[in-house]
């Protein structure tokens, strides 16, 4: 994995809201990777790999756009190991300008073929905090190009909007129906390659394209939360006793549902 991220990455990624960053992973770590997060998938979807079927026709739209396996550094201590992996967390530190950093929720999103497109949404706003310090981190474990559903961005959109919920729906123009002063902002395709990552504010609007081909478009990501940040009522990924534990404006401090990866004053260099 790289070491570090340049100060104009960062700079690009608090002006546009994304960075692309090429070759984040080795070739090996992409090996691992891969292997490590369709074992989990087929565990998790009760033993059935990825065999090349198409989305097909699943019941409603969203059942179409991608395979969402969540959760699986819970149930795997391959991906467990992954996600913990301090680096990371210090990466995420780096971008979003923060000293410490939780996991919300991991999840592989896998475009299968012929799947549907992902409609423009920003992720903070599902989630049970508000935050302009969120991020996640995408990364492709596959190439990501305009035929198999790559993300596409509205760049300098994450100060644009507010913290109202608002859905993925089936309607690629419902977000700027909601929010007009996204109608200007050209989306930015960003085709990648495997083991790159596109890290992304959790506040800037994004979506994917379709899956055109026959093969997989496989994604792993981590969301992150800022640590010290506050519960805000919604209800997202936190367990049914966690979330009746909580009121509104209590930090979410919870080490086990919420493992904090990295933290500047842990951190030995
Ligand atoms: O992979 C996709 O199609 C969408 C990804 C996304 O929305 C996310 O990672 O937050
Ligand atoms: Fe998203």
């Amino acid at each position: 994995m790289i070491e570090s991220v340049s100060p104009s990455q960062i700079e690009q990624f608090r002006r546009e809201g994304f960075v692309h960053v090429s070759g984040f992973l080795s070739e090996d770590e992409l090996t691992t990777w891969r292997q490590e997060i369709d074992a989990a998938v087929a565990q998790q979807r009760g033993g059935r790999s990825l065999d090349g079927t198409p989305a097909g026709n699943k019941d409603g739209h969203y059942a179409n756009v991608f395979l969402q396996q969540m959760l699986l550094s819970r149930m795997s201590p391959g991906v467990h190991e992954l996600m913990h992996n301090p680096q990371l967390g210090r990466i995420a530190c780096d971008l979003a300008g923060i000293d410490a950093i939780r996991i919300w929720h991991d999840q592989a999103l896998i475009k299968e073929p012929l799947s549907n497109a992902t409609a423009f949404h920003r992720d903070v706003p599902f989630w049970s905090f508000d935050s302009h310090q969120a991020i996640s981190v995408w990364v492709t474990l596959d190439d990501a190009t305009l035929q198999n559903g790559c993300l596409y961005i509205l760049p300098g959109s994450q100060t644009m909007t507010d913290f109202k919920p608002a859905g993925i729906g089936e309607n690629m123009g419902e977000l700027t129906a909601q929010y007009p002063v996204l109608a200007d902002i050209e989306p930015v395709p960003v085709t990648v390659s495997a083991g790159d990552a596109i890290y992304i504010d959790g506040m800037v609007a994004h979506g994917a394209g379709p899956n055109m081909t026959t093969g997989y478009r496989r994604a792993m990501t981590c969301a992150y939360m800022p640590d010290g940040a506050t519960f805000n009522g919604k209800r997202n990924i936190l367990s049914d006793a966690y979330q009746a534990s909580l009121s509104i404006g209590d930090v979410l401090d919870n080490d086990e549902e919420l493992p904090r990866i990295f933290s500047r004053s842990m951190a030995v260099s």
